[in-house]
């Protein structure tokens, strides 16, 4: 099955098609690129209160944990990227995977825990894939993605500079030997919350990102919490996170609230930097101010903040920002096409909904044991011999 979808927002073009004339990189942004992100950014919004709903009914299970709020930063930050740059995030992933233009039928299936969803229902919410669009999960334990960010990158820089040619085709099939597809300098974007800061597994991915220039930007979507922990309360110099990267010799990038709820703004910081890490093959860090307005997953009283707090981070919505600039900066939206938007979005993830309402459970018996480890070696027994079988050296 693949996920992949042909959409030029992902990468993004300038309004004359050329290299940018102004001094804001945003400037440029074709109509389409901008009307690109914010259906992106609605999408997500959209899909994130219909998980929410299917969650109370009980028709998702397991962890859920929502990125309403975030929106900006999924979509900002893989505008700034390629359409086969990998990209690699933690659990809070369903914005990341609608934003590199995963079907949303299928990472609302993955969520039921159905056969049509992107892991074969088998991942879940913390769990989502899409090699066709470079999307290398989803991963649940805290941190985990950060070591695998650094590998990516470093796989990618390997191509370019020592085999000279790429392995992997641009939709993410592989290659074959005779095949000549030039490599090209890539980038990494490896996502953490500002929890993960704490991990030694981060730690010691930047030292080698460091030491090695392994070409991995490594984006702190900084919510302000890790659960109901602070960000001050939990990590040393918070008010200064680039220390943390400048100790593995790496130039970090710092963007405040303001630029960070503002997608053109966001751009603008990022599209720069991320262009030099991939120029010169150098690692990044990028301490990224966001905001969930959910609690940290389905279940949390929210003790740990103010009301007053989260509707103070609101009235800042990415969404409504980018929508009012298009209507009243740019003129390129009415208001009337801005509702017609709104409600083809709610339509395609109701039709997302009911695809994975209609799609089958997987058979236990036919899919417990299959793609839970590859055979890699030739006659090696697959598991369920091992289990059920006379193989299993502990029965
Ligand atoms: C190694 C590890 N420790 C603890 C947990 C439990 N846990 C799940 S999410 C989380 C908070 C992480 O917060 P943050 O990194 O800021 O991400 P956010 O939820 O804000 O997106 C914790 C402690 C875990 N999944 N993995
Ligand atoms: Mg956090």
């Amino acid at each position: 099955m693949t996920h992949a979808k042909t959409a030029d927002h992902r990468s993004p073009t300038t309004a004359n098609g050329q290299a940018r004339a102004s001094g804001r990189p945003s400037a440029d942004l074709s109509t389409e690129t901008l009307h690109g992100w914010l259906r992106d950014m609605y999408l997500i919004r959209e899909f994130e209160v219909r998980c929410a709903q299917a969650y109370q009914q009980a028709k998702i299970g397991g962890f859920c944990h929502l990125y309403i709020g975030q929106e900006a930063c999924a979509v900002g930050t893989i505008g700034c990227v390629q359409r086969d740059d990998p990209v690699i995030t933690a659990y809070r992933d369903h914005g990341h995977a609608l934003a590199r233009g995963m079907d949303p039928g299928a990472c609302m299936a993955e969520m039921f825990g159905k056969t049509t969803g992107c892991a074969k229902g088998k991942g879940g919410s913390m769990h989502m894939f899409d090699r066709p669009n470079w999307l290398f999960g989803g991963h649940g334990i805290v941190g985990a993605q950060t070591p695998l960010g650094a590998g990516l990158a470093f796989a990618s820089r390997y191509e370019w500079e020592v085999i000279g040619k790429a392995v992997t085709r641009p939709d993410g099939s592989p290659a074959s030997p005779d095949e000549n597809i030039p490599a090209k300098k890539k980038v990494c974007l490896c996502y953490l919350g500002d929890g993960a800061l704490n991990q030694g597994a981060l730690h010691e991915a930047m030292n080698l990102a460091g030491l090695w220039s392994i070409p991995v930007i490594y984006i702190v979507e900084n919510n302000r919490y890790s659960m109901g922990t602070a960000i001050e309360r939990g990590t040393t110099m918070a008010h200064n996170l680039l220390t943390k990267s400048a100790a593995y010799g790496i130039e970090g990038l710092k963007i405040n609230e303001d630029d960070g709820l503002d997608i053109l703004r966001l751009y603008d910081r990022l599209k720069p930097y991320v262009d030099e890490c991939r120029d010169k093959q150098r690692p990044g860090f990028v301490d990224l101010a966001t905001y969930r307005y959910q609690g940290h997953s389905m279940s949390d009283p929210q003790k740990y903040r103010t009301k007053d707090e989260v509707e103070a981070v609101k009235k800042k919505d990415s969404i409504d920002r980018l929508a009012l600039h298009l209507m009243n900066e740019r003129k390129t939206l009415t208001e009337d096409a801005w509702i017609a938007m709104q409600k083809d979005v709610k339509a395609q993830v109701a039709a997302a909904v009911q695809f994975a309402e209609d799609s089958p459970i997987p058979d236990p018996e036919a899919e417990l044991y299959s793609d839970v480890y590859l055979n890699i070696q030739k006659n090696l027994s697959p598991m369920r011999d091992y289990v059920h079988g006379e193989k299993n050296p502990l029965l």
